[in-house]
């Protein structure tokens, strides 16, 4: 039997060249009115869609392609006698290849002078119907949404008469990826007339998981969307147990506090606070950890949130008792643990599934009239391929402080100066506009806490001068890790070597902004 393609094209770019291909290759066009023309103008043999559907194109060609010869056509399995016997009963002629885009909405509605009737008539009804349909039965349909796509099909053709099963299945995701945003669009263009500005687009590949009850601010208003799609270890896939609602900051920090905890496999704490870690501890077992986390501030914490990657058992949840904190994650909660804790109403305790890490989706962050994305910032970092770059080298103990301090860095706002030993933070110094500004702070934390004595500092960035170094040497540090790449970079390491401190360069940054 011979193949069939159906061609009805809005854009025609590149049109008459595929077309060549595929008649060369013995494939009957079939197309509709103003494809056909240009396709006739170029003595390209076409049969006209009314000869398929045995229909007029009606209804000033609201009605062209929609018709069961059409989608049957597209639709019927080639490997079911079943819809191969309907298909002969009712003269469906299958159809091969579909290469259609859309009627131009996104154009139209641009234009300054667009009225509501042009948009209207804009809105495509049987392309979208005929690019789903091939899409579905990609198993022996070819669908071209897209006319940059041509040429690899065409080559395809040209060396195997046929297309390959596998760019089938892409074009099928590329087609259902352009009508879904063709239809939000729509959406979005209709809930702006009539004035219901409800965030369309967000729901294409987003759930409202809940409206909240207020933003940042009490004076904002905000939602917590999850993907349709969740995946675990992140806060749209926790269950909470107990407590208020989610708070719109709650959710950001247990987000941070998440990302934190990702980098540890051993026992640890974390405590967190506004979007920076005021305690990260490990230890051998969940209460050593969490006893570790909530010494290294035992202010900063109030009001705070905790997440924990073992389950909690009874005395760590003795101790989180007597805190006041907004938030308390783990995997689980022992019954009595449990129990104790939700004496208290308002606590929000979570579980959440630590065993699948979420680290292949993309972060959103919304600038004003647009969208930054980005993949998050999960680098594998092999501490063999650190270099010391200081005379001295750095203890056993300090390099696993110096690891310690590297992961826990990353996770604190830029400039970002981390100080701590190899199991707990003990100064955290963030969001400076100035490097040598967040090490005073991390320092006079430790100092303050009396932790100062054999901690090591760890930098989210180079030191752009050497002021930092020989501050934080001045006060005692005896180990500095950070990136490396200051033009100046020497005279950090001077100064490291003036004191006797050890540094490593990293060659990684890890800016949070
Ligand atoms: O008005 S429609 O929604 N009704 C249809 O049955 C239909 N079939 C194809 N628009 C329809 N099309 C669209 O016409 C195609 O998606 C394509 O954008 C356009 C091609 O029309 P022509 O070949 O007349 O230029």
């Amino acid at each position: 039997m011979k193949r069939r393609a159906l061609l009805s094209v809005s854009d025609k770019t590149g049109l008459v060249e595929f077309a060549r291909v595929l008649v060369a290759a013995g494939i009957e066009v079939i197309s509709t009115g103003g494809t056909k023309k240009v396709l006739d103008e170029q003595n390209i043999p076409t049969i006209g869609i009314e000869e398929v559907t045995g229909f007029p194109e009606m209804l000033d060609g609201r009605v062209k392609t929609l018709h069961p010869k059409i989608h049957g056509g597209l639709l019927g399995r080639r490997d079911l006698a079943s819809h191969l016997e309907a298909m002969q009963a009712h003269e469906i002629t299958p159809i091969d290849f579909v290469v259609v885009n859309l009627y131009p909405f996104k154009e139209t509605i641009v234009k300054p002078d667009v009225t509501e009737a042009d948009a209207i008539e804009n809105i495509d009804i049987g392309g979208p119907s005929m690019l789903r349909s091939a899409a579905k039965n990609f198993a022996s349909v070819t669908v071209i949404v897209d006319p940059s796509d041509y040429d690899k099909v065409a080559e395809e053709i040209k060396v195997t008469g046929q297309t390959s099963l596998e760019t089938r299945k892409s074009l099928a995701a590329k087609t259902f990826r352009h009508t879904a945003s063709y239809d939000a669009l729509i959406a979005q263009y209709f809930s702006q007339i009539v004035g219901e500005t409800t965030p369309e687009k967000l729901t294409l590949t987003y759930d409202l998981r809940q409206t909240l009850r207020y933003g940042e601010n009490s004076h904002q208003q905000a939602s917590f969307y999850r993907s349709i799609l969740p995946k675990a270890y992140s806060m749209a896939s926790a269950t909470q147990l107990n407590g208020k609602e989610l708070s719109y900051n709650n959710i950001k920090d247990a987000d941070a506090a998440i990302r934190i905890i990702r980098e540890f496999t051993e026992p640890t704490a974390v405590a967190l606070k506004h979007m920076n870690p005021c305690g990260i501890g490990t230890g051998p077992t969940i209460k050593a950890a969490f006893d570790r986390c909530f010494d290294a501030d035992k202010v900063s914490i109030f009001g705070g949130i905790i997440v924990l990657n073992r389950p909690v058992d009874l005395p760590t949840a003795e101790v989180m008792r007597s805190i006041f904190l907004e938030l308390i994650i783990a995997p689980s909660f022992e019954a009595d643990a449990l129990a104790l804790l939700a004496q208290k109403k308002n606590l929000r305790l979570l579980t959440l599934d630590f065993s699948e890490k979420n680290t292949e989706e993309d972060e959103f962050v919304s600038v004003l009239g647009g969208l930054l994305v980005q993949n998050q910032d999960v680098i594998e970092e092999n501490p063999e391929n650190w270099q010391v770059v200081t005379k001295r080298q750095p203890t056993e103990t300090e390099m696993q402080a110096l690891i310690f301090a590297w992961k826990a860095v990353k996770h604190v706002k830029s400039n970002a100066i981390l100080l701590a030993n190899e199991h707990q933070t003990v100064g955290v110094g963030a969001g400076q506009m100035n490097r040598v500004g967040s090490v005073k702070i991390a320092v006079e934390q430790a100092k303050a806490a009396g932790k100062l004595e054999g901690a090591v500092m760890s930098s989210d960035a180079f030191f752009p001068m050497s002021d930092s170094v020989e501050y934080a040497a001045q006060n005692g540090i005896q180990a500095i890790i950070q990136p490396g790449g200051s033009i100046k970079d020497q005279d950090s390491i001077d100064m490291a070597d003036k004191y006797g401190i050890a540094m490593v360069f990293t060659n990684v940054r890890h800016f949070r902004h």
